[in-house]
């Protein structure tokens, strides 16, 4: 058993089905993932039925970005319930569970990368950002969610797992500057400021739950266990993806018109500016 060779220190590689065993077994993670592919296959279904009438290209890029993330969690989430994107790996000394195997969820950080900036993509658009901005989030974005996969998959050192952690935090910062500083301003300009910071308001206090449960949970400090870290990922993501999408997507269908008018943001430059 898996805790009983990592408390005698046996470096053990453990093969995808043990894997999958040791999650089948861990009940309420199990639960964690699941749910969250039930939930995600509903919204899909919802979503597609939704936007079934939208006509003009941009209001249906914005539909397309936030379909992309259900489908993305779908797939994020059948990664984990079988076990092909977690490891168990031995925290280094410093660590409150220093010596021993944790069970480790890399899939999450790894599918952040395609999630979330589809979740921004929509929220740009939405505000009417010009393509410099979007860059610029979408790629402090990207860097946010592979440094944070860094920190969870190091083992060599725990500073460094912190220091990595610090890396990710700086380029949340980049991040939370576009949505609370700029995009405001554009979306006032766009007439679409109502609906954009409802879901700024949302999007900031969910996505500010992510770096506190890491560092509560095994990855970090190791307050809270593996399975209610997971948990409150999953509910943090319930918020973060599908009460935002179906938001945003209500809007969308309704006020296609508003998005219409909106300026190119790619070909024609930015006339606003
Ligand atoms: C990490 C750890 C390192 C520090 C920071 C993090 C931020 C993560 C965020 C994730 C958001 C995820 C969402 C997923 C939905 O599909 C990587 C946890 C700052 C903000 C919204």
């Amino acid at each position: 058993d898996v805790a009983t060779f990592a408390q005698l220190g046996v470096p053990l590689e453990m093969t995808q089905t043990e894997i999958y065993e040791a999650v089948r077994e861990n009940t309420l993670l199990n639960a964690s993932f699941w749910a969250n592919i039930a939930l995600a296959g509903v919204a899909i279904l919802l979503f597609v039925y939704m936007g079934r009438n939208v006509k003009d290209p941009r209001a249906q890029l914005i539909w397309v970005a936030t379909l992309m993330v259900p489908l993305v969690s779908i797939a994020s989430y059948t990664g984990l319930a079988s076990g092909l994107t977690i490891s168990f790996l031995e925290m280094p000394s410093g660590h409150a569970l220093a010596g021993e195997e944790v069970l480790t969820m890399w899939g999450r950080y790894l599918t952040w990368t395609l999630s979330t900036p589809m979740i921004l993509l929509a929220l740009g658009l939405l505000a009417g950002t010009n393509l410099t901005k979007l860059f610029t989030i979408v790629t402090a974005d990207i860097a946010m969610c592979v440094t944070g996969l860094a920190a969870a998959l190091t083992t060599s050192s725990y500073g460094l797992r912190w220091f990595w952690y610090f890396i990710s935090c700086t380029f949340f910062l980049v991040v939370l500057y576009v949505l609370l500083v700029e995009w405001p301003k554009d979306a006032e300009a766009a007439n679409t400021a109502e609906i954009f910071n409802l879901l700024k308001i949302l999007t900031v206090v969910l996505w500010f739950g992510y770096p506190i449960f890491w560092a509560l949970g095994a990855e970090g400090l190791a307050v809270l266990d593996v399975a209610i870290t997971s948990w409150a990922y999953s509910f943090l993501d319930i918020g973060a993806k599908y009460v935002f999408a179906f938001l945003l997507l209500r809007w969308v269908a309704a006020n296609e018109h508003v998005i219409a008018n909106q300026p190119a943001i790619i070909g024609t430059g930015s006339p606003r500016e």
